[in-house]
């Protein structure tokens, strides 16, 4: 059993510095998804270096405070309690050092905080609609718009991972800034992908925007992070991150597929535009 275990541990491990070309959370893993963005990086890099390090060195300070305590000053070794109750100086210290504290980790949060909020100038523009209990999405100067629904454990193809795989996915070139629009129809829901550092509610009646820059191709998955009722845990995104090639393929089989207004329309929108 215990070997098994440890099997296990080793085998996700390994898995989990070597891991495959689909981003998905795996088996026993530790730790975040594998980033690819820069902005999930810092995130990655704020809580493994800084926040980390910081609550282990506290609890750690504290076992040892607590251990001391009740070693050095049991009763049988310490019949006569010391009655004193007030010392300025540790009290000071206690007080300014976890103000330090705070301050050393608010500033690489906000600048963090800051990174994710500043959209820089977008390549590519999609628009994520959360409904009760899938995702449409929208290319907003493509005249694209497709929904998403899961695919059921019984129709996953090999490799496919369950509850994450969506019938069709969004498509985006790599190393290429994406805006992300996000809102929803009915109630709350957020659209989240965690190996791209990214999480945004979807509000009824506004939009929200985020945004990533993913460096390297593959499928990545994220899921609903909002409880929006009984089939929060079914509304899986996949987002499929493709070279400058690929995409301009799939926009054009997008754009046949999954137009949203007829190609007349279109046509005549623009002489609408041409003749102003
Ligand atoms: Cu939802």
């Amino acid at each position: 059993m215990t070997k098994k275990l440890l099997n296990k541990f080793y085998l996700s491990l390994v898995l989990f510095i070597y891991p495959s070309i689909s981003f998905a959370a795996s088996n026993w893993q530790m730790g975040f998804n594998e980033s690819v963005t820069s902005v999930m990086d810092d995130i990655v890099h704020l809580h493994d270096r800084i926040l980390l390090p910081i609550i282990v060195a506290i609890s750690v300070f504290v076992l040892f405070l607590l251990l001391y305590s009740v070693i050095r000053f049991r009763a049988s070794k310490n019949p006569v309690p010391s009655k004193t109750s007030h010392n300025t100086f540790i009290e000071i210290l206690w007080t300014v050092i976890p103000c330090l504290i705070l301050i050393v980790i608010a500033v690489p949060s906000f600048r963090l905080l800051y990174k994710q909020d500043v959209i820089p100038k977008a390549d590519v523009t999609i628009k994520a609609i959360g409904y009760q209990w899938y995702w449409g999405y929208e290319y907003p100067d493509q005249n694209i718009a497709f929904d998403a629904n899961m695919v059921e454990t019984k129709n996953l193809k090999p490799n496919q991972p369950r509850l994450l795989e969506t019938d069709n996915h969004v498509v985006v070139p790599v190393g290429k800034v994406v805006k992300v629009l996000i809102t929803a129809n009915d109630v709350l829901h957020a659209w989240a992908i965690p190996s791209f550092g990214v999480k945004r509610d979807a509000v009824p009646g506004r939009i929200n925007e985020t945004w990533f820059k993913a460096e390297k191709e593959g499928v990545y998955y994220g899921q609903c992070s909002e409880l929006c009722g009984s089939r929060h845990a079914f509304m899986p995104i996949t987002v499929r991150v493709v070279s400058e090639k690929q995409y301009n393929d799939w926009l054009k089989e997008a754009k046949a597929k999954f137009a949203k207004y007829p190609e007349n329309n279109v046509v005549a929108e623009n002489l609408i535009k041409e003749k102003k």
